[in-house]
């Protein structure tokens, strides 16, 4: 017999797996696909911790799963290599990212290999490779051809440190998402995807996808839609007309002055004499601010009069301008019209500049009164629109606003268009060329790719130009339309490009000739389970949906979702509770376990344990030997099997192993249905508590059907979690297949349904009492149970009965 000793059949079978190709596939019409996918990693020069395993156990075991039940699975794996930190690394040390980058990967590929993770290996690229960035740069094409990528000039958040542009989804709070350094604005040319365009749609489907609602919420939010109008109103005593963006139509008769940016072009137009001054330095001070400075409702109220007016064209009242900072310019029309009785931020302001308040709607008498009302309720000071409901009065008032062409019904979004364009040597360039004739041109695609060229230092410039501004001999090109000298694009694409279309390019993954086959998009996509942690909820998730959906317009592909149930997983913490970091020195990498003995089957049974799968844990080294301690008492219970030399009979004990077989079966299934690891695992532990019982009397021993059955199930059962170990019992118990492949065990409800059943108890053959019992309990302890019942007890006393007689299944009598 032999002992459980991971280190030697753990690299055995990822050998055979990688010689046999069992994780390879190709499209097969007569099999269900399932497209399992990870998020896109970025390998950085850190190795993979026990966290990020997590996420990898997790889509191994769905796939596992699906695979066993004969699904032709898709779990593929690849790169996402630009990007900052392989930039910055570059600088510091002179080593080409190209380099860098292969190394890291070659390591994060080792380890996922190590730890058992099923991949179809001959899919992986990196997003790196000019075989994959040409096909990106040749998308870059296709939104430009649509008019949804631009040029333009603008202020944009700059991040002094990382010496590049930032989308505004990558300014956390004011600060830069990498390095966390404060960041400023500076006016400079960049190229934008107009993901405006879709945000209807994108807020939209998100109803029919299979995400969590937190998610769903998020990028809700980050969209942003809110319902109002556009109003009107003129200036006064010149021609010069202000457009306001509100949600509140119903509060214009509240209306006691209007607040522009200090950026609206209007300012400078309207402002009178004696207030320029001012004016003008209100406006430089303010434009340094950032907007989660300017939107933060504590911070007191700034501003300045501008000394014109407004009239407002519900009632021709004059309205003082002002002009304040927590006005944005980027959002609605850059001026509101402010309604102090009912918006906070108005009447801070309000109370500030000793400005009128006029209250317009009445509150509800049977809520708690508030100083500021915002809610809805009766309409007052109103004219004719008093006494109506604020709802019916907010489309009245527009319907009225639009008969004398000042106002309008107006959707709004927060969401802005998706900087793309950076600054900086590691990323795919920007495929566009631009001539002196001809404007911004598109690289044909058989122009494509437009590659990296080699560099001595990769230092951003810090003047807001890319380091590929100093290669003239790759700058200077011609004209692909009119072929006259002609200059390259220098700005690079942001990583978040190419993690936009990678899931599509898995199913075709070495075409040459295109980005992807149709077919075979048309029989993998969409991914059915996308598998990741929660920090990606606005920027990739948001971003793929968006490619997505213009691929679909473009005609490329036939849906527009790209991941139908998306999965976010719960965090490993350090045993300490922290983050695992380098900087804390507290990570544990799975290298080092699988070092010490413990296997990779242990640390996957333990990563999957732990907690469920969505819920945080902190690691727990005792935990892990707990499950290697469980993995080595099925190992032992099997090798008994294996080698038994004691046949022997017990139609009782054999009835309760088979019951406890069906019933972990059963119960095995129906968790991986839901993703109950944790459960699923615990129901496998104890089925073996159980196998160790019943082994006491009736030895292992396969010729034994129930115990065939048994370790045959145990073995198939445990294939999802610990892939090794089933592998090897797997081969043990006779087959020449892969237990990975073979089949899922099916349960058969006979065995369960009487899981309780009714016993008659009698005493000198009368009738005493009826038990329920389980099914598979022993005459033992159905004897025992007998015995102990009040009733029964009343008639045969405490002494030792004469005579048990058990008819099994049925009854027992006693005889006192
Ligand atoms: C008058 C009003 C009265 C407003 C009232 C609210 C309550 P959301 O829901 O976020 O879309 N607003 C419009 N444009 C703005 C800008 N550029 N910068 C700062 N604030 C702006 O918010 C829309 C509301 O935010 C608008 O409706 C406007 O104030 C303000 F009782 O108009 B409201």
């Amino acid at each position: 017999m032999k002992r459980y000793n991971p280190s030697e059949i753990e690299p055995k079978w990822q050998k055979v797996w990688a010689d046999t190709g069992i994780y390879e596939v190709t499209e097969d019409h007569k099999k269900t696909k399932n497209y399992i996918l990870d998020f896109f990693p970025y390998p950085s020069g850190a190795s993979m911790h026990v966290g990020h395993v997590r996420n990898y156990t997790i889509s191994d075991a769905l796939a596992r799963f699906a695979r066993q039940r004969g699904q032709n699975v898709l779990h593929p794996m690849g790169w996402d290599e630009f990007g900052l930190p392989a930039e910055n690394y570059a600088i510091k040390t002179g080593v080409a990212p190209q380099e860098s980058v292969k190394k890291n990967t070659g390591h994060f590929k080792k380890q996922l290999i190590q730890m058992g993770i099923g991949m179809d290996w001959t899919r992986e690229f990196g997003s790196s490779d000019p075989s994959y960035y040409k096909w990106t740069q040749w998308l870059f094409t296709v939104l430009f051809e649509r008019g949804l990528a631009y040029q333009k000039e603008s202020l944009q958040w700059w991040c002094d440190t990382d010496k590049t542009v930032l989308a505004n989804e990558q300014v956390e709070a004011g600060r830069c998402w990498r390095c966390g350094n404060k960041v400023t604005k500076k006016p400079l040319k960049q190229w934008f995807f107009k993901i405006t365009d879709y945000a209807d749609r994108l807020a939209d489907d998100l109803e029919d996808l299979d995400w969590s609602d937190a998610i769903k919420a998020m990028q809700r939010n980050w969209i942003g839609k809110s319902r109002g109008a556009e109003v009107t109103f003129k200036v006064a005593d010149s021609d010069h007309e202000v457009a306001i963006f509100t949600t509140r139509p119903d509060t214009l008769f509240g209306a006691t002055f209007m607040v522009l940016a200090p950026e609206h072009p209007l300012v400078r137009r309207i402002v009178s004499d004696d207030q320029r001054q001012m004016t003008e330095e209100y406006i430089e001070a303010a434009i340094a601010k950032s907007d989660v400075d300017r939107m933060d409702t504590e911070r007191e109220k700034t501003g300045v009069a501008t000394g014109a007016y407004a009239i407002n064209p519900v009632n021709g009242q004059k309205i003082p301008i002002w002009v304040a900072d927590y006005v944005l310019m980027g959002y609605g029309t850059g001026a509101i019209m402010a309604v102090p009785a009912h918006d906070e931020r108005d009447f801070a302001f309000a109370e500030k500049f000793s400005l009128p308040i006029v209250q317009v709607v009445e509150q509800p008498a049977d809520t708690e009164p508030e100083t500021c009302y915002h809610g809805d309720g009766v309409m007052i000071n109103s004219e004719k629109y008093d006494g109506l409901d604020t709802a019916e009065a907010r489309e009245k008032i527009v319907a009225d606003l639009h008969k004398k062409q000042v106002g309008h019904e107006r959707v709004n979004y927060k969401i802005r268009d998706w900087l793309i364009s950076r600054q900086r040597y590691w990323g795919a360039p920007i495929p566009i060329v631009h001539c002196q004739k001809d404007g911004q041109v598109a690289v044909p695609t058989d122009q494509l790719p437009i590659e990296l060229p080699a560099m001595e230092s990769y230092e951003p410039s810090g003047d807001g130009r890319s380091p590929l501004a100093r290669v003239p001999e790759w700058v200077n090109t011609t004209c692909p339309k009119c072929g006259s000298p002609a200059t390259r694009e220098t700005d690079t694409m942001d990583g978040f490009a190419c993690s936009s279309w990678y899931f599509l390019r898995f199913a075709d993954p070495y075409n040459t000739g295109a980005a992807f086959d149709a077919d075979k998009i048309k029989y993998w996509l969409p991914v059915d389970t996308y598998i990741g942690g929660a920090e990606h909820a606005v920027m990739h998730l948001l971003y793929a949906r968006f490619w997505t959906k213009v691929m679909h317009d473009a005609g490329l592909i036939d849906f527009d979702e790209p991941f139908t149930s998306l999965r976010n997983h719960g965090m490993i913490w350090a045993p300490d509770g922290r983050k695992m970091s380098k900087s804390f020195g507290n990570t544990i990498a799975p290298d080092d376990l699988i070092a010490d003995g413990y296997g990779a089957d242990a640390i996957r049974v333990m990563e999957l344990f732990i907690a469920p799968w969505n819920q945080g844990a902190n690691w727990s080294t005792e935990g892990l030997g707990g499950c290697y301690r469980f993995l080595t008492r099925a190992w032992t219970v099997s090798q008994e099997y294996i080698h038994g030399t004691k046949l022997m009979a017990n139609h009782e004990l054999e009835t309760r192993l088979t019951i406890a077989t069906h019933k972990t079966i059963k119960k095995v299934t129906e968790d991986l249905h839901s993703m109950g690891f944790n459960t699923a695992i615990a129901a496998l532990m104890e089925f073996v508590n159980e196998l160790y019982k019943i082994k006491v009397e009736l030895p292992p021993h396969a010729d034994n059907l129930a115990w065939r059955e048994a370790i045959s199930a145990l073995a198939q059962l445990l294939a999802p979690f610990a892939p090794h170990i089933s592998e090897e019992l797997w081969s043990e118990l006779g087959h020449d297949d892969s237990v990975h492949v073979d089949h899922w065990p099916t349960w058969d409800e006979k065995y369960l349904v009487a899981d309780v059943i009714t016993i008659v108890v009698q005493v000198n053959g009368k009738l005493r009492a009826k038990l329920d019992v389980p099914a598979a309990a022993s005459e033992q302890e159905i004897t025992a149970t007998a015995l102990q019942d009040e009733k029964v007890a009343a008639f045969v006393g405490t002494a030792k009965p004469r005579k048990v007689i058990y008819v099994p299944g049925r009854l027992v009598n006693i005889v006192p």
